[in-house]
């Protein structure tokens, strides 16, 4: 399967992007926990180089406790600031603080020598789409500053937001990058919500979908929908079909329709957490 998605809204994004990060001393980049490598955003990596950077893994109840802490690992020998976060629930957001000010020390300390004490930092918000770079800003200021949205391409301009007298934040709109050179990067950041569902094939991503858990996380399907999982994955799909009561007018089994539940319910942890990349 080989996915790409690549609106107009996300070049003029882009390009307000490279205009907005000569004004921060920060880029904080938020990756999806369950795809840290796939959601990681080339054209980000290469924005305003130089700059100081946070990555913060987002939706770290969704993926595997276990993976999250190989993944932190990961990126901490980088030599890269990382935390673990949940942008719903606020988890995670006492450590913020902190980590913005380590990432800046540097611009702090110049800063100092100059004798300009506490003056507000700035940092760009980015990452692709539906990462919950709008729901962190709303967690970590505690109000509803910013629309965020289960669906990819919710904030579509610019929003500086301001956290007490110490931060001001960029929210920006999701964006992806011209062209997947690896297919998996397509599959996966499909699977997680980032592209947007019309575009895409639901029933042949619910079969590459099956076939990922049959071998990555056995036992997850037979658990949730009572099923055997050694059926190869049209089989495995018809069945849990089947299963669900996911049946045509005409009693034949909605193979769509059951491909759009077993997503749903990827996408909301009742499969258990789930990572689909390791370091
Ligand atoms: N489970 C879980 N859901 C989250 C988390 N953070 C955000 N969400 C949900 O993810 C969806 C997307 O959140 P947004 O904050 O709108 O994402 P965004 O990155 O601003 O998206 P765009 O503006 O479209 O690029 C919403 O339904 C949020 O409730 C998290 O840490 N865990
Ligand atoms: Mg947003």
């Amino acid at each position: 399967m080989n996915l790409q998605w690549y609106p107009g809204h996300m070049t003029s994004a882009m390009r307000s992007m490279r205009e907005d990060v000569k004004l921060v001393d920060l880029i904080i980049e938020l990756l999806d926990a369950r795809v840290p490598r796939s959601s990681r955003n080339p054209d980000l990596g290469s924005l305003g180089t130089g700059k100081a950077r946070l990555i913060l893994l987002n939706k770290a109840d969704l993926a595997d406790e276990e993976c999250n802490r190989r993944w932190i690992a990961h990126f901490k020998e980088e030599g890269t600031e990382v935390l673990a976060i949940n942008a719903k629930t606020g988890q995670g957001m006492e450590q913020i603080r902190n980590a913005v000010r380590s990432a800046c020390k540097e611009k702090i300390e110049r800063d100092r020598r100059r004798g300009i004490l506490n003056r507000p930092l700035r940092a760009m918000v980015a990452g692709i789409p539906n990462v919950g770079k709008s729901s962190f800003i709303n967690s970590f200021g505690k109000k509803a500053a910013a629309k965020t949205g289960n669906k990819p391409g919710v904030t579509r301009g610019r929003q500086w937001i301001k956290i007490r007298n110490e931060l001001e934040l960029l929210d920006t709109p999701g964006v992806l990058w011209p062209k997947f050179e690896d297919p998996q990067v397509g599959l996966h950041l499909a699977l997680i919500g980032s592209i947007n569902d019309e575009i895409l094939p639901t029933e042949e991503l619910g079969t590459e979908l099956l076939a990922l858990l049959k071998e990555g996380w056995p036992g997850r399907l037979r658990e949730r929908y009572e099923v055997e999982e050694d059926s190869d994955t049209p089989l495995l799909l018809a069945a849990i079909g089947k299963r669900l009561g996911c049946l045509k007018p005409g009693g034949e089994i909605d193979t769509l329709r059951t491909a759009r539940l077993i997503l749903d319910d990827l996408r909301s942890a009742r499969l258990g957490r789930i990572s689909l990349e390791l370091p």
